[in-house]
């Protein structure tokens, strides 16, 4: 009796630790949330967790591979991953993404029962996908977060402890997506091809990190690494750029059938340990047209006028949408 009555004080006394380091919590929006200082670190630290509004650009499973393996032991190797970027809306120019991982225990820091089973991890996917939300919905996270290589991502904080689970709700279906921001090369490099980097994030890659953006009239300077996960270079003939490919069904060995010049679709992400640069165009999925490198949603956004998706708005479009009226 003695002995559970220790045992129940135990449990209330670490009730009441929980209880006591109760996270705080704020909406913000993704401006306030991405801030930076001189030397590209995030500042945002006000609360532990944040709820953040905005709309899904990409299908996820398009972007990082979540096929779950759990008996990957590698140092590092973090086996099922899941990543979604949403934008957020009128004034608030930025955008962050949403990071889910399944072996946290391959990094060194984290206890060897960190990670997640298959099963666990799917069940993980299936509770945050909950609301089958997809690309041009508006969702609502609320979340931890860490940064990691010049964005401040929403994630577990590699902890698999379900206090540190974040949840993804759907505010509205159908929104849509926005259009994507012309951006020009010149707009991200000075004239050494270097990365403007702006801390305020009015200009250069911070400005358009995480967002929807298009850059038009390019050449590739190397499209060897064409495929699943590709890393390539695009130019404007005098400035350079990073395009790293996704893993949609349209992006394998042999798909490349784009005529130079071309325009790409895609999200401007960063991944840098310098936090000053590494800026790059990702790009989840090729639909074959032959002259804009980007997915079908994303070519749809573009040109919301373009029904049958022919690149150019005008009577045959209409032709399509009359011969659904009032279907
Ligand atoms: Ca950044
Ligand atoms: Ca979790
Ligand atoms: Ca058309």
């Amino acid at each position: 009796m003695k002995r559970f009555m220790i045992l129940a004080d135990c449990l209330i006394l670490s009730l009441a630790v929980a209880a006591g380091a109760a996270p705080t919590v704020a909406e913000v929006t993704h401006s306030q949330f991405q801030a930076v200082n001189a030397t590209g670190e995030q500042t945002y630290n006000a609360t532990d967790k944040v709820i953040l509004e905005g709309i899904v650009l990409h299908n996820p499973a398009e972007m990082l591979d979540p096929t779950p393996d759990d008996t990957v032991t590698q140092l590092y190797n973090i086996s099922g991953q899941w990543q979604l970027f949403f934008q957020g809306e009128g004034d608030d120019h930025a955008g962050t993404a949403i990071w889910f991982g399944q072996l946290y225990n391959n990094l060194p820091w984290v206890a060897s029962d960190g990670g997640y089973t298959n099963a666990e991890f799917a069940a993980e996917l299936a509770r945050f996908n909950a609301a089958q939300f997809s690309p041009g919905d508006r969702i609502r996270v609320t979340g931890y977060y860490l940064s990691y290589s010049g964005k401040t991502n929403v994630n577990e904080q590699h902890n698999n402890d379900p206090d540190h689970d974040f949840t993804i709700e759907l505010v509205e279906r159908g929104v849509g997506l926005p259009r994507p921001e012309v951006v020009t090369l010149d707009d991200l490099k000075d004239e050494n091809d270097e990365f403007i980097f702006d801390p305020t994030r009015q200009t250069g890659g911070e400005r358009y990190q995480a967002r929807l953006i298009k850059i038009e009239n390019v050449f590739f300077a190397d499209a060897n690494d064409w495929g699943p996960h590709g890393e390539l270079v695009i130019t404007d003939g005098v400035k350079t750029l990073s395009v790293k490919l996704g893993r949609g069904n349209g992006i394998y060995a042999g798909s490349n059938n784009l005529t130079e010049p071309f325009d790409v679709i895609g999200i401007m992400d960063q991944e840098s340990p310098n936090l000053t640069d590494g800026y790059r165009l990702y790009v989840m999925n090729y639909d074959g047209n032959g002259s804009v490198l980007a997915g079908r949603e994303h070519r749809r956004a573009d040109k919301p006028g373009d029904l049958n998706l022919d690149g150019i708005v005008d009577l045959d479009d209409i032709d399509e949408l009359l011969e659904d009226w009032l279907k």
